[in-house]
């Protein structure tokens, strides 16, 4: 966590980000988020020099220069994989610093197919988040190309804390065959952008109600693998319903039935000083209608002077909610973790059907209330 002072001297600890763009795809992804945003901690990695010269203005780290001799690995993903084992080293050296790595890539090619489970393996290692976001191969690019996609996801499926896919298939409309192919890979490629943009600014500003780092944490480290994002925005005087339609329906929730069957979801909003109430519950009720009753749902609300007049909602959605691992475990609690920690907000609440019942008094403590209450200890989370 780094930290800094408010005027009033309280140190504020906020989680570092990385973001990493991986092969030809994954690049100028990232290098539009920077230009976008130029607080963002990013780096790209590619095997082709070309596409790294062409964006000169983020720190770059070009690997299997002895593989590949500056070229791209050609669709080929042992290549890709033998690159990024060569600069082993360096790649761990970035992630000295983070509490969060997302990468970005584009799968079915050599170097992202090949690279991402590596890079996801040495932040596993190193005890670092990590969350993916690759796009799927469009069917028209064939089996082959799917199948290595496929593959790679898989093996990323093993170290990654959590992935997010974009199958580029769902970017197209029928209304979109004229268009050039060119325009709709930008449409997936845009839908990276702001979806990192908008986790990031959820974790780096205060917000009015809380959405931290540990609740990120506890979506990424349970949603089994998966997990799905959507992002929205809308200005005027109907923003808060335009921004709830739009989540309910986006095309990267199918079309919102992904809603119908969540296990758990985050979702955060992001208004200008003007934000009503009504804005809030308006999004608030319309997601909660489409979600299962027992789903897991945690919220939050940042104020960004530049969005006056304006409101956006990034969601991220779990299908599935597994057990955590004892590992897992410990490490949401804050055990050898760099995490921020905090209380449980725990408190005793009644004694339900046992209410009329004595209570079991022994050595002047009742037993009935839990230790920890009785003793006063804080749990950690
Ligand atoms: N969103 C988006 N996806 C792209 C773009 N170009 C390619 N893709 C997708 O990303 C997949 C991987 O392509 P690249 O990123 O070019 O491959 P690479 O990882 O650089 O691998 P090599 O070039 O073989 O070293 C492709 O199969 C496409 O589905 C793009 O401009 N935008
Ligand atoms: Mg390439």
């Amino acid at each position: 966590m780094s930290e800094r002072a408010t005027k009033e001297g309280l140190k504020i600890s906020a989680p570092r980000i990385l973001v990493m763009g991986v092969g030809s795809s994954g690049t100028p992804a990232v290098a539009r988020m920077c230009e976008l945003n130029p607080e963002l901690d990013a780096v790209a990695i590619d095997t082709d020099t070309k596409g790294l010269e062409a964006t000169a203005a983020i720190r770059v780290i070009h690997v299997g220069r002895t593989v590949t001799n500056g070229c791209s690995a050609g669709g080929d993903v042992e290549l890709g994989r033998q690159s990024i084992e060569k600069d082993f080293s360096n790649i761990r050296a970035q992630l000295r610093q983070a509490d969060l790595l997302v990468i970005v890539a584009g799968l079915g090619g050599g170097t992202g197919s090949g690279a991402v489970p590596v890079i996801t393996r040495i932040a596993r290692e190193a005890g670092t988040l990590v969350l993916c976001m690759l796009t799927l191969p469009f069917a028209f690019e064939g089996k082959s190309i799917t199948r290595k996609a496929e593959d790679a996801l898989k093996r990323i499926r093993t170290h990654a804390d959590a992935i997010i896919r974009i199958p580029n298939e769902m970017m197209v409309d029928r209304s979109d065959a004229d268009l050039p192919v060119e325009q709709i890979f930008a449409r997936s490629q845009q839908m990276m952008i702001d979806g990192i943009f908008a986790l990031w600014r959820m974790l780096s500003q205060t917000g009015v109600c809380g959405l931290d780092f540990a609740c990120i944490q506890i979506m990424l480290r349970n949603c089994d693998g998966f997990c799905h994002y959507a992002g929205a925005d809308a200005s005027g005087v109907d923003r808060g319903t335009a921004v709830a339609e739009k989540i309910v329906k986006h095309r990267l929730l199918n079309d919102g039935k992904v809603l119908e069957k969540a296990a758990g979801l985050i979702i955060g909003l992001t208004g200008g000083p003007d934000l009503k109430l009504s804005e809030i519950d308006e999004v608030m009720r319309q997601v909660q209608e489409k979600l299962p009753e027992d789903s897991w749902v945690n919220f939050g609300v940042a104020i960004d002077s530049a969005c006056e007049n304006r409101l956006s909602a990034i969601v991220l959605v779990a299908e599935e909610w597994k057990e955590p691992l004892m590992d897992d475990a410990r490490r949401q609690m804050g055990f050898g973790f760099n995490s921020g920690q905090g209380e449980l907000p725990l408190e005793t609440i009644g004694k339900g059907r046992f209410a009329n019942l004595d209570s079991t008094i022994h050595e002047g403590q009742d037993l009935d209330v839990p230790t920890y209450i009785r003793r006063g200890i804080k749990l950690p989370r």
